[in-house]
């Protein structure tokens, strides 16, 4: 079992709703609890297409028994299942699930990189993450 800090992220559709069907099925995924939620906070855009709507962003205190790799697989079928769709880069998202830390973990493959490479730079990730950790 790891603690791992998630960063989530919506800005399409009923934004509040993505965000709690996405820690339910957090919850419902094996071997998997989440521990903490921060707040949710409405943040501007940063970088994707010009005139997209605002986000609301949140971040999650996790315990897990998944590797990250599969992790990263299990989170992005939740993101799939919450209609998220391929875009362009940064494209507005019903959801988003970032994984920022896993443990004290170091992870560099071409899917995933831990901790997660832009969090330090993103007051939209370092503010909700400050509330819970
Ligand atoms: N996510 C991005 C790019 N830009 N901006 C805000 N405000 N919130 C996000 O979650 C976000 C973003 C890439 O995932
Ligand atoms: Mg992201
Ligand atoms: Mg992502």
């Amino acid at each position: 079992m790891e603690i791992c800090y998630l960063g989530v992220g919506s800005n399409l559709g009923n934004r509040r709703l993505s965000i709690k069907q996405a820690v339910s099925r957090i919850n419902l995924l094996e071997n998997t609890r989440v521990l903490k939620k921060s707040a949710f906070i409405q943040t501007a855009p940063v970088g994707g297409p010009a005139g997209q709507p605002k986000f609301l962003n949140a971040a999650l205190k996790i315990r897990t028994g998944f590797a990250p790799l599969r992790l990263l697989k299990e989170l992005k079928i939740i993101e799939k299942g919450l209609g998220r769709t391929k875009g362009v880069r940064n494209a507005p998202r019903t959801i988003d699930l970032d994984i920022l830390l896993y443990g004290d973990r170091v992870v560099r493959t071409e899917k995933l990189v831990i901790p997660h490479p832009r969090m330090f730079v993103r007051d939209f990730v370092i503010k909700p993450l400050s509330e819970i950790i």
